[in-house]
């Protein structure tokens, strides 16, 4: 399902075949956590906004509106709109970056909803069980996600317990694939790379979790506290580990540059709540660097976000009329700027894709990563 179509260095150009469409990679995919990328961008936008590939939440639409009440309504593609494929996450990492009150056993995670309290058991079974019901292209393994730093004889024990519940999502997610009623029996199943900044924890759980021959592989538990340069070093010490025929999937990640430096280092695909969240405090990306809206110099400025940009916002609005949108509280003013970010990390991607088509992709790298780092 993974095709590599080309290799320069450690950077992959490559495609990925799936039952609702083709990810073109390197890729990004747009954060939809409860089902709408936040900012009132709907499934009709992303097309426009060159998005190949949804990300939305295990743990979120469980809360609200239920998962079965999603499967009821014909999974997330009904729901949603949205027909391109769709990765769910666990809820690993939500669990323990949201939810309160935690506490973790062997058989799972017990926790208070964030939204009204209520004390809610998250395992890897129920899961699979909700993320089945979503029927989302791609459902992801359920892990514990550290912040760093973190202790090393606490995560050499909490990656040993990802792994044991790798197995039992593996179990129950092919029991519920080849259940009759099951939304999407298709469904592929990723694991989850953990083990902190420790380079021995993180390649014996690689070696692994890859045992088990899942459709793709994710580097979690990094982008959670430690330096940039921490996560390339643990890039770079598991990436050989990796199987080369799957994809590889850095979570939650990140910067533009970020993006860049680990593409060179052998990465797929990323998600990042960055593009929407950034926009919606007036943050805008562009070729020159990071802009800010609310700065009083735009007052007058009647140049779009990024004059380089052929997105639906810079193709009508100035920076004037955004910063006369924020400055007024106006919902518009995010929902440009939001779909602005998004077709910037789109088109970002589709240029590495193209840089790695035509053997370009150092001169890009050089060309880019000092402005992409800038505040302007
Ligand atoms: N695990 C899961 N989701 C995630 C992460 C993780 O470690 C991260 C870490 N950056 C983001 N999203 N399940
Ligand atoms: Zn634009």
């Amino acid at each position: 399902m993974y095709r590599l179509i080309k290799q320069v260095g450690k950077a992959r150009r490559g495609e990925f075949v799936t039952p609702h469409g083709i990810i073109q990679m390197p890729a990004f995919m747009n954060v939809a956590t409860a089902g709408a990328i936040k900012g009132a961008v709907s499934a009709l936008d992303l097309k426009e906004l060159k998005c190949q590939v949804q990300l939305c939440n295990t743990y979120h639409l469980h809360l609200r509106p239920g998962d079965e009440t999603v499967k009821k309504l014909g999974g997330l593609h009904a729901f949603t709109r949205w027909q391109g494929p769709i990765l769910t996450d666990s809820g690993g990492f939500q669990v323990f970056s949201l939810a309160k009150l935690r506490n973790i056993k062997e058989e799972g995670v017990t926790f208070a909803s964030h939204i009204d309290g209520h004390r809610i058991f998250m395992g890897p079974e129920e899961s699979m069980r909700i993320q089945s019901n979503l029927g989302s292209t791609i459902a992801m393994a359920f892990d514990e996600c550290m912040e760093n730093p973190a202790e090393y004889n606490y995560a050499r024990a909490s990656c040993q317990r990802t792994v044991r519940w790798l197995y039992r999502c593996k179990e129950e997610h092919d029991r519920l694939n080849a259940l009759p009623d099951t939304v999407n029996p298709k469904q592929m199943l990723w694991g989850i790379n953990q083990g902190s900044t420790y380079e021995d924890l993180r390649i014996e759980n690689m070696r692994e979790i890859r045992k088990l021959d899942l459709d793709g592989y994710a580097i979690g538990g990094l982008a959670v506290g430690e330096p940039a340069e921490e996560m390339y070093r643990i890039i770079e010490a598991v990436e050989p580990e990796m199987p080369a025929d799957k994809p590889r999937y850095l979570m939650g990640v990140g910067t533009p540059v970020n993006i860049l430096e680990a593409v060179k280092r052998g990465v797929d695909i990323f998600d990042c709540v960055m593009p929407s969240r950034n926009a919606r405090h007036g943050h805008a990306f562009t070729w020159e660097g990071c802009r800010n809206l609310m700065n009083a110099k735009y007052e007058l400025d009647t140049l779009p976000l990024d004059p380089t940009c052929d997105c639906p916002a810079c193709r009508n609005f100035s920076r004037a009329y955004i910063h006369h949108l924020f400055k007024s509280g106006e919902m518009l003013a995010m929902r440009l700027c939001v779909m602005h970010n998004i077709y910037f990390y789109n088109t970002l991607l589709e240029r590495i894709r193209a840089a790695l088509d035509n053997d370009q992709f150092d001169a890009f790298f050089e060309e880019n990563v000092a402005k992409l780092g800038k505040r302007i």
